[in-house]
């Protein structure tokens, strides 16, 4: 694997040099944050980003993501010219030597959650949904007071874009997927790209609008829509792991998609339930990576075991330590905590490979 870190460009308070001090990271994930959805990425573009990630003696091990438009997701009249300037993209990607692509096809909002900074009981702190709550963050979009994190949207926009997938079932949506992958899977195959899905966070509805890659069983649905090497997933332990239904079959599911050649990319992060055994299991916070109710060694044995060389990454970490008060830390994206994930997931993978 290429144990690898997520960078977003020189506006990221987290520089390239000091991921290069992490042990074992080698890799950078990151993405042109510059081009508007819809907007087609140039090779240059991406060869600068290769360069710059370079200079800091890193590689570009993946691209996460390149948005996919709502109108592909809604299935609109432009649809075709969306997926054109999304299939030159993943090219420019594959033009400038990267080999991975992560995308999500999640309609509106990217990961959700209610609270950013829920404190833990070692006095860290984490981002966290609680159902319950999410009747407030529906409140604040309708008043248009939305989170940082919810912003990409006017209020107006929003309510166009709720009106219109009132109109798209499940699946329906997953007739706009399989309609996309028709399209993005043959452009990434012949650019030497593999693209890889990540799972709706978390894998259940929100706000009523139609998600769809909610479980392994669905990433084998996308694979199948298009039955390509090409067309693979992003394995969130995290996201998939937040469904208590989920959370004790993720080994065997990373071993499965891995088997059959399709887990690109790895997400590798830990989440522990806050609600009652046996209850409906929609409340949770993030934990360290190495504490929680995924089995990350599990995982990471499952993962081990089938060879698997792609990107890997920590995902989200805790606040802690300088970083708990410091506003200018992304949520979920601060130095230290996905620091000493990265050197967990190290440890857990040398200890699996290494011979007794
Ligand atoms: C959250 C991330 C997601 C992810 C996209 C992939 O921290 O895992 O935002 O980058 O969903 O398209």
């Amino acid at each position: 694997m290429k144990l690898s870190f997520r960078w977003y460009g020189e506006s990221d308070p987290v520089t390239l040099g000091a991921i290069r001090q992490i042990p074992g990271v080698t890799g950078i994930v990151s993405a042109l944050y510059d081009v508007a959805p819809g907007e087609a990425w140039t090779a240059d573009a991406v060869v600068s980003l290769r360069q710059r990630v370079e200079s800091a003696g890193l590689a570009l091990t993946c691209i996460e993501s390149i948005p996919v438009p709502e109108g592909i997701k809604l299935g609109t009249d432009d649809r075709e010219r969306l997926a054109d300037a999304w299939c030159r993209s993943a090219e420019a990607v594959g033009a400038a030597g990267v080999p991975v692509v992560c995308y999500n096809f999640m309609p509106v909002f990217d990961w959700t959650r209610t609270d950013l900074s829920r404190p833990l009981p070692d006095g860290s702190e984490a981002l966290a949904y609680v159902e319950g709550e999410l009747a407030e963050v529906e409140a604040a979009l309708a008043s248009g007071g939305l989170p940082g994190w919810m912003d990409a949207h006017s209020p107006d926009d929003l309510r166009r874009l709720f009106a219109a997938y009132a109109e798209v079932d499940h699946e329906a949506m997953w007739d706009h997927l399989g309609w996309f992958l028709e399209r993005a899977v043959p452009a990434a195959e012949s650019a030497g790209v593999r693209l890889a899905i990540h799972p709706d966070d978390p894998p259940w509805p929100l706000f009523g609008l139609p998600r769809v890659v909610t479980s392994a069983a669905a990433f084998d649905r996308v694979c199948d829509l298009v039955d390509r090497p090409a067309n693979g997933v992003t394995f969130c332990t995290g996201s998939l792991g937040s469904d208590p239904a989920q959370v004790a079959g993720l080994p065997a599911d990373a071993a499965r998609l891995a088997g059959r050649g399709r887990l690109h990319f790895a997400h590798l992060r830990n989440v522990r339930q806050l609600g009652a055994p046996g209850g409906p299991g929609r409340d949770f916070t993030e934990t360290a990576h190495d504490d929680g109710d995924v089995d990350l060694g599990a995982v990471v044995g499952a993962l081990a075991r089938a060879g698997f060389d792609g990107p890997l990454r920590p995902d989200h970490g805790r606040q802690i330590w300088t970083e708990r008060d410091n506003p200018s830390v992304r949520p979920g994206y601060g130095l230290f905590d996905r620091a000493l994930g990265a050197t967990y997931l190290n440890g857990l993978w040398t200890a699996h490979t290494s011979d007794p």
